[in-house]
């Protein structure tokens, strides 16, 4: 069935309209009535602009639920979305518009004024803001228009959003997930993780990525849910508002930050009937201590912007610490040598998959979009894997030079280069070091040139906060005087780990 996606959403919205949709604590509710008209009037307002089905829409806001109705508009007009971190900085937004070539760029009303300038260099036809509050002139430019502004046709190929994920060489790309992918995954998702009437989401994640915006958000649009939508994680709000939800999703950083918590255990959580951990490894310590203190199992899956959610432990039967279970519905993987040859039964290769899941490319890179697929169309995800004698995936670690911190993916590789054009510096290293809040934090290991004596190591954390959104940011610079390599001259990044390992301890 072709379709597009805010129509199979609508097809999951309760009968009765008036039904809560998005909750607001200290602020609005919108009932689904509501979140389709405003929606509606938003499509209408890309209409009006000149957005036509295909163009770029990117968006730079906080969470709010207007932020939730202009995604679904665009879904609506037939644009594509295209979400960014909220971290980044004027420099890295310089980039994405260059690349994406948008028509409309939404951002705060805080940071108009010093993202005008970088819009228009990238030739952004319209620039209009979306405050917090719901303020700003893209709502102000939509108040009073049509709000049955429909659906436009998509076909399942047709793409829904860009997400952009950084790469190894340093430069990010936008990957393209059409109305088939995140609608055969929100469809998936929604069945085995057993979504039912009544179900109430506690939204805490950002709405930039996978996780917040395609995993929670459209799962339970499609379950007609109420979601109770907070601007972001709090543990104190988490922990007065948990008793309303039936279901929870986050990084391995929330569940740790609620164990930390005094006033967390079983009572907080007495409505909840599912906790799901996924976008970095959750520590087997912390899935036994959050069962000992809640008495819930949380459920940990696995999924990369590219391919949206691929692997889950069941909702019935065993949820194996330490595993990210087993593959989606009409999802298959399989694991692989490096250089795509078979792996015996068991042992550790690097994971690839294939389904209804997987992005169409790498939007305006059909060289890097073939470096990533195997002839027969598998997808290979750089993630380290084996899979056990009963079907269930093990992520072990990765191939491609990747740190996730707090759930935020950080590149090496462009913090390295922005080191490395620091005045005084010969060269730098960039490493994951174990973090007990983020799980892994950014180290750098910087080689000044001979003789140099700066810059130090907070001069080098001053330059980059300029360029680079905060969470890439290294939490410790060292320095050293040569860099551990290879007879091939490659860095060995696993013996600077090894020795800076207790950096956060
Ligand atoms: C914030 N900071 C971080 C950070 N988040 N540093 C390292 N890693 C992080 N993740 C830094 C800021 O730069 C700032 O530094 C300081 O911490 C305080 O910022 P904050 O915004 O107030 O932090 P906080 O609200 O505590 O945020 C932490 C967090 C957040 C864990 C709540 O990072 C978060 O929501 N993470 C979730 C990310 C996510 O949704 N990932 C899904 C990707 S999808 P300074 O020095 O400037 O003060 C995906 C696919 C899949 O991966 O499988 O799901
Ligand atoms: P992103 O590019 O932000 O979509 O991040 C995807 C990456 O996050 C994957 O390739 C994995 O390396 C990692 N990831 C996601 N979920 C898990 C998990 N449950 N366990 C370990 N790693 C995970």
């Amino acid at each position: 069935m072709s379709e597009n996606l805010f129509q199979r959403l609508q097809a999951g919205f309760p009968d009765d309209r008036g039904q809560t949709a998005i909750e607001q604590p200290g602020g609005r509710s919108d009932s689904y009535a509501e979140l389709e008209a405003a929606s509606g009037r938003l499509a209408r307002l890309l209409g009006t602009l000149g957005v036509a089905p295909g163009d770029r829409v990117a968006v730079q806001v906080e969470k709010s639920a207007e932020a939730l109705f202009l995604y679904l508009a665009c879904l609506r007009a037939g644009a594509i979305y295209l979400p960014l971190n909220t971290a980044y900085t004027p420099a890295e937004i310089a980039y994405f518009l260059g690349d994406a070539e948008p028509k409309v760029f939404v951002c705060t009303p805080a940071s108009e004024p010093a993202l005008r300038d970088v819009a228009a260099a990238a030739g952004v036809a319209r620039l209009l803001t979306l405050g917090q509050q719901g303020d700003g002139s893209l709502i102000e430019a939509a108040r009073g228009l049509d709000p049955a502004a429909g659906c436009v046709a998509a076909a399942d190929d047709d793409i829904a959003a860009i997400l952009y994920t950084s790469g190894t060489t340093g430069r990010s790309k936008g990957a393209m997930l059409s109305h088939g992918n995140l609608a055969s995954n929100a469809a998936a998702l929604h069945r085995i993780w057993g979504f039912r009437p009544g179900d109430v989401l506690l939204h805490a994640l950002p709405l930039f990525h996978v996780h917040g915006l395609f995993v929670a958000s459209n799962t339970a649009l499609l379950n007609g849910s109420r979601i109770i939508l907070l601007p972001r994680f709090d543990v104190e709000e988490i922990l007065r508002l948990l008793p309303e939800a039936t279901v929870f999703m986050g990084v391995p950083t929330f569940y740790t930050r609620l164990l930390a918590a005094p006033g967390f255990g079983a009572g907080a959580c007495r409505n909840v009937r599912l906790f799901v951990s996924g976008s970095a490894p959750l520590l087997t310590e912390t899935f036994e201590a959050f069962r000992a203190r809640s008495g819930h199992t949380i459920l940990e899956r696995y999924g990369m912007t590219e391919a949206g959610m691929i692997t889950s432990n069941p909702l019935e039967g065993e949820r194996r610490a330490g595993t990210v279970g087993l593959p989606l519905p009409e999802i298959e993987v399989r694991i692989r040598a490096e250089d795509g040859g078979a792996v015996p039964e068991g042992e550790i290769g690097v994971l690839e998959l294939k389904g209804p899941n997987v992005f169409k490319g790498y939007w305006r890179n059909p060289e890097k979009t073939a470096e990533e697929f195997r002839p027969d169309g598998f997808f290979v995800s750089g993630d380290l894997a084996r899979i056990d004698s009963e079907g269930y995936v093990h992520i072990v670690g990765r191939a491609k030079d990747l740190i996730i911190s707090g759930g935020y993916n950080v590149y090496p590789k462009e913090i390295e280069q922005a080191i490395d054009a620091l005045p005084g510096v010969q060269e730098s290293a960039v490493i994951g070091l174990p973090h007990p809040d983020f799980g892994e934090a950014v180290g750098a290991v910087v080689i000044r040139e001979p003789g140099s004596t700066g810059p130090d190591a907070e001069a080098v954390i001053a330059a980059l906060r300029q360029r680079l959104a905060g969470f890439k940011v290294p939490k410790q610079v060292v320095f050293a005087e040569r860099l551990p390599r290879n007879a091939m001259g490659k860095v060995q990044k696993k013996e600077l780990r090894e020795a800076y390992k207790q950096t956060f301890a």
